[in-house]
């Protein structure tokens, strides 16, 4: 099929499952089952058909907004200009990268609004939800120059919808999907049986992610990641949320290697000076390692708001190569793992999810950081307040 038939193709499928929401019969369908945490009461939501509509974009995402380090309250110094500081040899905070955002319908003419309380999720993409017995539709537009894909975690997909090139032995109908060629749209779907879901060790829901694999290494280098809830059947609000949380979070840690991201010389071409010779220079690969929580360093982006006795569910994903070994740590509040364990820190490896809840009561704006020495230093902090 030629792109523009593929677009066409897409677009006819993105019309056909404009309805958001449609519920369909589904014998999938679970109760909640007995481990699951007591829920409130809330009408059973029918499985459903669940579409977004989900663009790469190439944006200049500024990792340090603020301009200063707003965990110590002082200027950037020596240390935090080795990975900020913008010169004729250095990039400095601002990088074009790729980022998925979301639509509010099949024109992509129109970003679907991000709630104020949302605004800590930085550069990740929209938070796709599910409940068991769901069908996902993801009518996903390439708007960057690179090819792009959406390759989720833990649902069900066929070979049409797995976004990942590579000799798997399939034709090329079921190649469209792999590598989405720049201005070309392509629809995702993705089945969520009982398997996709929580496990009988889990909670009301589990988190999975998705990101695109068309170069797996380059692209989430470049920003192409989000998260994705699996509730349990029984358990989901009309939005895929469970009922017996209040609030949920979404954390990436990773130390973002825009040496590595497609965009790098575009980068040197617009934002550091001009010599090609920075690139064989080991301090400007330094500079490029970006130590972010949802694409911010040094506290830069806008923290969480919590409120004292809500039930706050923190889903954290870790991505990256062997340097990413992190260790998220709470001030000020303790949480409890899904089996009942507490903590107040836990561990991430790259590609790897960890899901703990919190009853936040300790009122204040508290320290949220990754407890690996030269993380701090290089700035993988945040706060979190409650309220
Ligand atoms: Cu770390």
């Amino acid at each position: 099929m030629s792109p523009r038939l593929r677009v066409a193709a897409a677009c006819a499928l993105a019309a056909a499952s404009a309805i958001a929401y449609v519920a369909v019969a589904s014998s999938s369908s679970q109760p909640p089952s007995a481990s699951a945490a007591t829920a409130t009461t809330a009408p059973a939501v029918p499985p459903m058909v669940r579409t977004y509509y989900v663009a790469a974009d190439s944006v200049d995402w500024n990792y340090a907004p603020l301009g200063y380090n707003a965990i110590s309250g002082s200027a950037f110094g020596d240390q935090e200009n080795v990975f900020v500081k913008h010169g004729p040899d250095r990039i400095g905070s601002t990088y074009r990268k790729s980022i998925y955002r979301e639509y509010t319908d099949a024109t992509f003419s129109t970003l679907k609004p991000r709630a104020a309380k949302d605004a800590y999720l930085g550069f990740l993409g929209p938070v796709i939800r599910a409940q068991v017995g769901d069908t996902l539709k993801v009518v996903f537009r390439n708007n960057t120059p690179f090819p792009a894909s959406m390759h989720p975690h833990n649902v069900l997909y066929d070979k049409k919808s797995e976004g990942a090139p590579y000799a798997d032995g399939t034709g090329p109908q079921s190649m469209l999907d792999d590598a989405v060629a720049p201005g070309a749209t392509y629809v995702y779907t993705w089945k969520v049986p009982e398997r996709a879901g929580p496990g009988p060790g889990d909670g009301s829901s589990v988190l999975s992610m998705y990101h695109s694999h068309s170069d797996e290494v380059g692209d989430t280098y470049g920003g192409l990641i989000g998260p994705m809830v699996i509730t349990r059947a029984g358990m989901a609000r009309a939005d895929g949320s469970p009922t017996d949380v209040d609030r949920e979070v979404f954390n990436l840690f990773e130390v973002a290697d825009e040496n590595q991201s497609p965009w790098l010389q575009y980068n040197i071409d617009h934002f550091a000076g001009d010599p090609p010779s920075v690139v064989q220079d080991d301090e400007f690969g330094e500079s490029n390692l970006m130590h972010e929580i949802n694409g911010y360093v040094y506290g830069n982006g806008p923290h969480v708001v919590l409120t004292a006795g809500q039930r706050v569910r923190w889903y954290l994903i870790g991505m990256g190569t062997e340097v990413d070994l992190h260790t998220p740590h709470w001030h000020g509040n303790t949480l409890t793992t899904p089996m009942g364990m507490r903590m107040d820190m836990t561990e991430l490896l790259p590609g790897t999810m960890q899901i703990l809840n919190m009853t936040p009561d300790n009122p204040g704006t508290w320290l949220y950081h990754c407890h690996v020495n030269d993380h701090i230093l290089a700035g993988m902090m945040t706060t979190y307040e409650v309220r």
